[in-house]
């Protein structure tokens, strides 16, 4: 109720505001000046046995969920031109080619040509807790062992789904813009690469980070608001390498407190109002505000080189909570609190028109100016300080951040899979060759030569959605740049420019020239070497230059799919057999709760159950918390997508039929006291059938205050 009738007076407050911009003549408050829609679809991948995609751990299968994905989506259009653009921000790693061109494929057979890879912007949280195997390059699939058809799937018709909504529901309204910085949710984790950059340009910003956070509060004509869209670069990485339950991390669970607030009474990712928490440039931003410390003797690392007893393993940053899920929740609720209150106080309203570039840009081959000569990226690479990881997620195999030696054993042992070429090494220095991916292509290309950049503009707001991860100082020269041309060609000193990070296609990291020289996590894993962004910048150049002056942007062949290898090392092997012991049954209680719990206590329940990949039961659920309302009536409290759920699932061993879901609530002290009981859901496969639904209900237990 009181969050209710906070937003109706913010809502006032703004109408107040449009009404003094319309008599100035800036808008007018009875004349909505874009179609806004906006939609929200489950697109969980499957919660059993697939490896996350992130830290490249090959342990870090998933077993179960904590949080389930969502596709957040939103259609803006001019009126005036019927110029539309849509962005989409998912709870996964990032985006991938397949993905993209898999959901266009789905939208022309709808649409036609209104959703196209020039106007169709599908970005990535960076959550690193989310299945993986959706590329078509081998670097990123080697720890899914493949590419994983069912997440391609998942996430594809997710983000379809979402897309519909909002091109369904679009309506007359207003974008407001603001922004504010949000302190103390980020810290840099390579700040020693960050002081290679000059002392000049370090001496304009306060930070190490970018801590601004830029929101857009999107209302219908009414003033009342429909949606949210933040930008705020952190990694999403509070969760750690040994978490096993899909979880959409910092930004997934601000998502889903902000859409709390908005849609009460509603389950996570159901209700009208959609709030987004986008990525920016958060190459090396970590949520892991404690920093990097020796887990064995608690001191601070050897900061260069992030390593304790010059090894890197036992380096480890860790988050302002008491564990990961703790931290997890404190960092989204920073950016929550920080977006709601842009959101609630933003006053200036987006103007002008909608209007959009994208070009596919053999980004290996590039020329540009340095320094008066002329340079060249290079055919992609990854250096030695790749494989250290970072300290969001050490690397195992004694590799370093910040070495520029390689090693005689891992030399060799490179040079088996591609042996680099003089020309190759020369353009890549300092960065010692680890693995030489752009000469690797079998079974398939190791990584893009080509990526796609995007340019999305909505009035005086201009969104740059970059394949890869750009560091904070690479962030600012992309913004600067493009600020600086737009303004010199005419557009308003207003204008604000934000980095979508992780859009499009995945090419890793993107340092600035100088911190590329020191080679730590971020710079080794630059693919195109040290002039990797200076060519973005230029090319990001292009496509303004080209929108300004109404002008098409020349752009390469998008760049083909080897789908034939793909479905060839498609993972995993599928589900033949679920069965229970002898005596039970799938979907029968193992492990019952108790009678009664006070709350505040956890709830546990055990069932025989099926593999997840059976069904990945999407917009539904594999558990439901249920309160008794009447003699036989219940209530669904809780579902798998809840903060205070757990659903695990695990099997005996690798070759077993037998498999046990376990269901944990964590109940609050002010959980209500009533009388509760658990179910769980799932599909099991019986022996040459196909996969069965199948339910199983613990006892009734109370619950007392
Ligand atoms: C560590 O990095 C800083 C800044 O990049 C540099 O000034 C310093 O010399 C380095 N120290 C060592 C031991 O390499
Ligand atoms: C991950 O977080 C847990 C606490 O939730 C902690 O016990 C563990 O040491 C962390 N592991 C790594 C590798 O960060
Ligand atoms: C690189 O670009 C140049 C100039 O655009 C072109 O002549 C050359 O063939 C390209 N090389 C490759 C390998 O694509
Ligand atoms: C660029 O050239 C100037 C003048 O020749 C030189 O002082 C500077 O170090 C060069 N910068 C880089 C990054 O090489
Ligand atoms: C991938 O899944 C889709 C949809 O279920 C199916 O049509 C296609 O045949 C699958 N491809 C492979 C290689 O399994
Ligand atoms: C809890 C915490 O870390 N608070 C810090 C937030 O950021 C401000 C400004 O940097 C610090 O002064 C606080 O100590």
């Amino acid at each position: 109720m009181d969050g209710s009738r906070r937003s109706a007076l913010a809502d006032l407050v703004c109408l107040a505001a449009l009404l003094a911009l319309a008599v100035i003549g800036q808008v007018s408050a009875d004349d909505p000046n874009y179609m806004i829609g906006r939609g929200m679809y489950d697109m969980t991948g499957p919660a059993g046995e697939i490896n996350f995609m992130g830290y490249a751990n090959p342990a870090q299968t998933g077993r179960g969920i904590h949080l389930r994905q969502f596709a957040r989506a939103f259609v803006l259009m001019d009126p005036a031109t019927s110029k539309r653009f849509a962005f989409v921000n998912i709870d996964g790693c990032m985006a991938s080619q397949v993905v993209t061109l898999q959901v266009l494929d789905l939208l022309r057979v709808e649409f036609g040509s209104v959703y196209t890879e020039d106007n169709v912007c599908i970005t990535g949280t960076h959550t690193h807790s989310t299945p993986g195997g959706f590329f078509q390059y081998v670097l990123f699939d080697i720890t899914s062992v493949g590419s994983v058809n069912q997440t391609i799937q998942a996430y594809a018709n997710g983000i379809v789904r979402a897309i519909k909504m909002a091109h369904t529901n679009m309506q007359p309204g207003y974008v407001l813009i603001n922004s504010g910085d949000l302190l103390n949710a980020s810290i840099n984790r390579s700040p020693t690469a960050y002081l290679w950059n000059p002392a000049e340009e370090r001496a304009q910003y306060e930070h190490d980070t970018d801590k601004l956070m830029t929101v857009l509060k999107l209302v219908d004509a009414k003033m009342t608001g429909i949606g949210m869209i933040s930008w705020f670069a952190v990694h999403c990485t509070s969760m750690n390498n040994t978490n096993r339950l899909i979880s959409s991390d910092n930004k997934g669970y601000a998502a889903l407190l902000f859409e709390e607030t908005m849609n009460p009474g509603h389950f996570p990712g159901q209700g009208d109002f959609v709030a987004a928490f986008a990525q920016g440039n958060e190459g090396d931003v970590s949520p892991n505000t404690k920093g990097a410390r020796c887990i064995d003797t608690g001191l601070r690392c050897e900061q260069n080189r992030s390593t304790c007893d010059g090894k890197n393993e036992k380096c480890i940053a860790f988050g302002p909570g008491k564990d990961m899920m703790d931290s997890t929740r404190i960092i989204a609720t920073l950016q929550y609190e920080k977006a709601k209150e842009l959101y609630d106080g933003a006053k200036t309203v987006l103007t002008g028109p909608i209007d959009y570039r994208h070009s596919y840009v053999q980004i290996s081959n590039q020329t540009v100016d340095f320094n008066g000569t002329m340079a060249h990226t290079c055919k992609p690479a990854m250096g030695y300080s790749f494989a250290a990881g970072t300290t969001d997620g050490p690397g195992a195999f004694n590799f370093k951040q910040g070495t520029v030696d390689g090693n005689p054993f891992w030399n060799a042992i490179s040079h088996l899979l591609a042996d680099p070429t003089p020309e190759q090494v020369a353009c890549h220095h300092p960065k010692p060759i680890l693995l030489d991916t752009g000469e690797m292509n079998v079974p398939f290309p190791w990584q893009p030569h080509v990526v796609d950049i995007q340019l999305l503009r909505l009035g005086q707001l201009l969104i740059a959605a970059v394949p890869g991860e750009f560091t904070t100082m690479s962030g600012r020269r992309l913004r600067n740049a493009l600020k600086k041309l737009v303004v010199s060609m005419g557009w308003s000193e207003d204008t604000t420019v934000v980095i979508a990070g992780l859009s499009g296609t995945y090419s890793d990291y993107i340092t600035t020239y100088e911190e590329y020289q020191d080679q730590r996590y971020e710079a080794a894993s630059t693919t195109y070497g040290p002039h990797t962004l200076a060519a973005y910048i230029q090319n990001y150049e292009r496509l303004a230059t080209d929108m300004i002056k109404g002008a098409p942007s020349a752009t390469e062949a998008q760049p083909a799919i080897n789908r034939h290898a793909l479905d060839l090392y498609n993972y995993p092997l599928p589900v033949i057999w679920d069965s229970a012991p002898i005596g039970s049954c799938v979907g029968c209680v193992s492990e019952d709760a108790k009678a009664t719990y006070t709350a505040g206590e956890v709830v546990q329940v055990q069932f025989h159950a099926g593999n997840p990949r059976n069904n990945l039961l999407t917009d539904q659920t594999f558990l439901t918390v249920e309160q008794q309302v009447s003699d036989d009536k219940w209530t669904v409290v809780l579902r798998d997508s809840d903060w205070h759920t757990e659903f695990h699932w695990d099997k005996d061993s690798i070759i077993s039929t037998h498999s046990i879901a376990t269901i944990i609530w964590r109940t609050l002290p002010s959980t209500e006291a009533g009388t509760y009981r658990i179910q769980h859901h799932g599909y099991y496969h019986p022996l040459a059938e196909s996969p069965k639904p199948y339910s199983g209900t613990s006892r009734t237990f109370t619950i007392t205050a």
